[in-house]
């Protein structure tokens, strides 16, 4: 099953922007988020293509969802330069995507959306492990070029590693000061932006391996997702960290991932300037 509104198999040649499954859970501990691409895909048919808020009707957009891609092969794929939205898979796909982008000289900053601070330098043994994402990414490519935003969970190690290497925007700084709060930072850089769902609160994304208490709300992670997208050159996005099997039963994880993806896509569009939902 393609993501809702994508072009056709025959009409793929014609897309502005390219959507990719990364069906993967290797370097998670509980398993399941490898299900998040096909869930998320299921959980796209159940909403509306037209955009409400944004009176944009997406399948008038051309983007194509190009099925799934191998996680130990990405580096052997030959993209093209169309704008990107890739759709895990535990958060650990965004080391050997954003590599592979960065090696091409198509990315030089990540921002990441996240509850978690993902630094650790090893986690159960695995180095590659989703708990340490950022801390690679951050070792490749410069500490100076992550941010990190919508943080509310690391261990004391973590944080004294990382508060005076990275710039941090945590969850109570976008709840007191408003997502607004951002902006300075945003400065037209080649972005890769990579949204953990975790970061939302645990309420409206239950389907998580790692639940984090006093998360964001859609409309709120909306609209950092839509300042990024305006402010930033976002080549590459990622989405990940559903997890089908511990979702509710009416599966409102992926819903939520699903309608995150149509942002994105009208983001990318150009429809940023939209007010929020409140
Ligand atoms: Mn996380």
């Amino acid at each position: 099953m393609n993501f809702s509104g994508s072009l056709s198999d025959t009409d793929g040649e014609k897309a502005d922007y390219e959507i990719f499954g990364v069906p993967s859970d290797r370097n998670a501990v509980k398993k399941g988020a490898r299900e998040g691409p096909g869930a998320i895909r299921k959980a796209s048919h159940r909403l509306e293509t037209f955009l409400w808020h944004a009176k944009l009707e997406l399948s008038d957009l051309r983007y194509y969802d190009c099925g799934d891609v191998n996680i130990d092969s990405v580096q052997n794929l030959e993209f093209n330069t169309r704008k990107k939205i890739f759709i895990g898979g535990d958060h650990s796909i965004s080391f050997p995507l954003f590599k592979q982008f960065f090696a091409r000289n198509e990315v030089e900053q990540v921002i990441v959306i996240d509850a978690h601070a993902d630094f650790r330098g090893s986690y159960k043994n695995n180095t590659y492990s989703n708990a340490c994402v950022m801390r690679r990414i951050a070792e490749l490519a410069g500490f100076d070029n992550v941010i990190e935003i919508g943080v509310r969970s690391s261990s004391a190690e973590e944080y004294e590693f990382m508060k005076d290497r990275i710039r941090i925007y945590d969850a109570e700084m976008l709840q007191e000061e408003g997502v607004e709060c951002i902006l300075e930072e945003l400065k037209n850089g080649k972005t890769y932006l990579s949204i953990d769902i975790d970061v939302l609160d645990p309420g409206i994304a239950p389907g998580v391996e790692h639940p984090e208490p006093c998360g964001l709300t859609l409309e709120s992670l909306s609209a950092v997702v839509r300042m990024i997208l305006a402010n930033e050159e976002v080549v590459v996005t990622d989405v990940t960290e559903v997890n089908p099997r511990l979702d509710s039963v009416n599966g409102i994880t992926s819903i939520n991932a699903a309608r995150l993806v149509f942002e994105i896509l009208a983001g990318y569009a150009g429809c940023t300037d939209i007010l929020p939902m409140c």
